[in-house]
């Protein structure tokens, strides 16, 4: 079965409940950036994530420099957002010390 994209109404409503996360200019993926002590927090921050999204069989695009994590969130096989980034946000800054 296809994954559902979400409807630009859908999309507005969960980003009003995810405060920090913007929408990507195309409207397909949502963003959000942090920031933290060091390398050290930093990565194990994005092992935990890495744990959870395997678990989920979804998976973030990101990139690290020293102590930032940038994160994007887009649903490849739906071509733009669903629910599974909604969820993923979500788990992420529950992970975040910092949330
Ligand atoms: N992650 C993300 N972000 N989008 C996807 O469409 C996706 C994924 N698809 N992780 C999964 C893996 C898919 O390729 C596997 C085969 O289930």
């Amino acid at each position: 079965m296809p994954i559902a994209r979400l409807s630009e109404a859908d999309i507005a409503a969960a980003l009003a409940a995810l405060p920090g996360w913007s929408l990507r200019e195309d409207g397909k993926a949502i963003h959000r950036a942090f920031t933290f002590a060091d390398f050290a927090e930093a990565f194990a921050f994005m092992t935990r994530i890495a744990l959870h999204a395997e678990k989920a069989d979804h998976h973030p695009e990101w990139s690290n420099v020293w102590n930032r994590v940038a994160i994007t969130l887009t649903t490849h096989d739906a071509g733009g957002l669903s629910l599974r980034d909604v969820a993923l946000a979500q788990a992420i800054d529950a992970i975040a010390p910092q949330s």
